[in-house]
């Protein structure tokens, strides 16, 4: 090869899309729990294959031949050599990490093969997807020994189409998962979290007619709480449809014609019943064409910043939150289901919530219809963690991939107010160019919602008091500043926040996205002690008295509701592999420092609003 053609293939390689090969994942159906579904979850065959065998051969090159596992061959005589067999290589249930399934796979980082048969009877003149509400972190997807694509990204829904591959007998699905780190992934090889590998969101079959509504926005315009602008997009062979949009209870109806691309705009002039966390209306919402129908239930609120301030609805809102990480309230591994999504946001409103953090990735969609209906704002996150390869096009084109994903799933839930592009990342130009392009995303597929990201202010001494000063040159693209600090746990006592004093040149209004330390419930001391409950507790006291006195404060997700999982913290007996800042244990105990918060939060609820 010439330094020249191999220059060439470099490049080519670069501006290919991450994780994909031959076959696409098709554009992201909306709203699937309102389609005609049928569930591929329960238990799958497995096998853990850690020097992914199944894929490649000893001279690491792609296997084709029935070696390859997702021809789940069998030996045609009692002479043939095939190494590997789904049917007694052991089960994992889907969906689920494989981590918390098996105590062998724990710490397991690489690939595991997933298999199930299916029969399908689908009406012939509808058409047929897969789709996967996430899978971690990689994954290759195969049905009757045929590769339909790939996706990359642990927390995200893709599909497939399968409508001319489905059989109405004798299907059988494979995937490979990996959820090896790599330094160029999102996140990188470096975060404070589990890698739970596995199919860890349901797996459903979706049929749809040949025209089908794939997507639609029904939003309050940016700064209006009586101006709806929508949109809805047709995928299928009959773009040209007049489409009718419904909101019986509030007496609107529009007709819309979409366009040769099978996109039409609209805008209704509507007198709502506005979604707060205090009365969380949602209205039925019925986006009808002339071959396909969807219902949806939407909530309908503005949101804005305004100087130092957040408007929900017009009003100023100060948002009492908590930070929380996608795991199961009351068994160990992620969380899924409805009834995670309950427990979890009930004990943020037992907190006296009404917003939640969603931290560090997008969590399942469940917890957005969920906070949705509950009433509670919502900020959403992409894994753009730490140290990410900010040179990296395909890290960023992975991150934005990761982002819009994220978007198109959650953009009609009213409890959404924020998307977060970045969690403590250092500054450096290419950060900055890496954030600046992933903010102006955000704001082009959502105009509405407001862009922020979690920083970290510079701590400076003068004359023996710290001045907390937002200095990150992101926050002058941001809506909202986030900003982590760690005074009283990994900065200094917490005593040393009672002389604190907190600048910030932007003139925007701030979130403290994180503060926090660690305590073992049931482990009791004085306040000096760390580890203990009164530690913890102690260390509120003061932050929250701290918070009180910045002005431009306007909400606050401390860290964390749960203890969670890590593989950072490995201290016998305290740790264990637990990060301890939760205000709950990793059982659902609740620590002395749950009831500090909570006392806090009901006097601000209960205070006077700002006249
Ligand atoms: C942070 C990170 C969070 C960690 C936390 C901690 O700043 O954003 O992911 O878990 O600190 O406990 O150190």
């Amino acid at each position: 090869m010439t330094k020249l053609f191999r220059c060439l293939i470099f490049v080519l390689c670069l501006l290919l899309p991450p994780g994909r090969s031959a076959a696409q994942v098709a554009p992201l159906i909306a709203n699937i729990n309102a389609r005609q579904t049928a569930s591929l979850d329960g238990q799958w065959q497995a096998i853990v294959d850690p020097y992914d065998v199944g894929a490649l051969d000893y001279r690491a090159q792609p296997l084709k031949n029935n070696h390859a596992f997702y021809k789940n061959y069998k030996p045609q005589s009692e002479s043939e050599l095939v190494e590997y067999d789904f049917d007694t290589s052991g089960q994992l249930h889907v969906p689920g990490d494989w981590n918390t399934q098996r105590e062998s796979l724990l710490f397991y980082e690489g690939s595991v093969w997933y298999k199930r048969s299916f029969d399908y009877t689908k009406s012939p003149k509808n058409r047929l997807f897969l789709h996967f509400g996430a899978c971690n972190y990689f994954a290759a997807v195969y049905l009757n020994g045929e590769e339909l694509g790939e996706h990359e990204g642990g927390f995200t829904p893709f599909d497939f189409e399968i409508t001319d591959r489905v059989k109405t007998n004798g299907n059988f699905l494979v995937l490979r998962i990996n959820n090896t780190r790599g330094i160029d992934q999102v996140p990188t090889v470096n975060t404070d979290w589990w890698n739970y590998g596995g199919i860890t969101r349901p797996v459903t079959l979706v049929e749809v007619p040949q025209t089908f509504v794939q997507d639609y926005y029904v939003q309050l315009e940016k700064g209006s709480t009586h101006q709806i602008k929508g949109w809805v997009q047709l995928n299928g062979p009959q773009l040209q449809q007049t489409v009718r949009i419904r909101i019986a209870e509030a007496g609107l109806a529009k007709t819309v014609q979409t366009d040769s691309k099978g996109r039409g705009e609209f805008s209704l002039t509507a007198d709502l019943t506005l979604w707060s966390p205090e009365n969380p209306k949602l209205y039925t919402v019925e986006i009808a064409g002339e071959t396909d129908q969807v219902i949806d239930h939407i909530g309908f609120r503005s949101i804005e910043a305004r100087g130092t301030e957040i408007l929900l609805d017009g009003k100023p809102v100060f948002l009492r939150g908590i930070s929380m990480h996608e795991e199961a309230p009351t068994r160990p591994g992620r969380a899924w289901s409805e009834d995670d999504a309950r427990t979890l946001l009930s004990w943020a409103k037992e907190l006296g919530c009404n917003f939640v953090r969603l931290a560090h990735y997008p969590h399942n969609e469940a917890m957005l219809r969920m906070a949705d209906q509950m009433g509670l704002l919502v900020w959403a996150e992409v894994p753009v963690y730490w140290t990410i390869q900010w040179e990296n096009p395909r890290t960023l084109h992975n991150a934005e991939n990761q982002l819009n994903e994220m978007i198109a799933r959650d953009h009609n839930r009213a409890a959404l107010i924020i998307y977060s592009v970045a969690n403590e990342t250092p500054i450096s130009d290419a950060r900055n160019r890496f954030l600046r392009q992933l903010i102006q995303d955000a704001h082009s597929a959502d105009p509405t919602r407001l862009v922020s990201a979690a920083l970290q202010a510079d701590q400076l001494v003068d004359r023996n008091r710290m001045i907390i000063r937002v200095n990150d040159p992101i926050a002058s693209d941001l809506d909202v500043l986030g900003n982590n600090e760690y005074v009283g746990w990994y900065v200094g006592r917490p005593e040393d926040t009672d002389s604190i004093d907190w600048v910030s040149e932007f003139g925007k209004p701030m979130i403290m996205s994180e503060f926090g330390g660690d305590a073992l419930f049931g482990y009791h001391g004085d306040a000096r002690t760390r580890w203990t409950e009164e530690y913890q507790a102690n260390l509120y006291e003061h932050q929250l008295a701290m918070l009180k006195r910045i002005s431009f404060l306007q909400g606050m997700s401390p860290w964390v509701l749960k203890d969670f999982r890590s593989p950072r913290r490995v201290l016998p007996h305290f740790q264990d592999y637990f990060n301890r800042k939760g205000l709950l244990s990793d059982h659902g105990e609740k620590k002395k420092a749950f009831f500090v918060l909570q006392k806090f939060y009901r006097e601000l609820q209960n205070a006077p609003p700002p006249k």
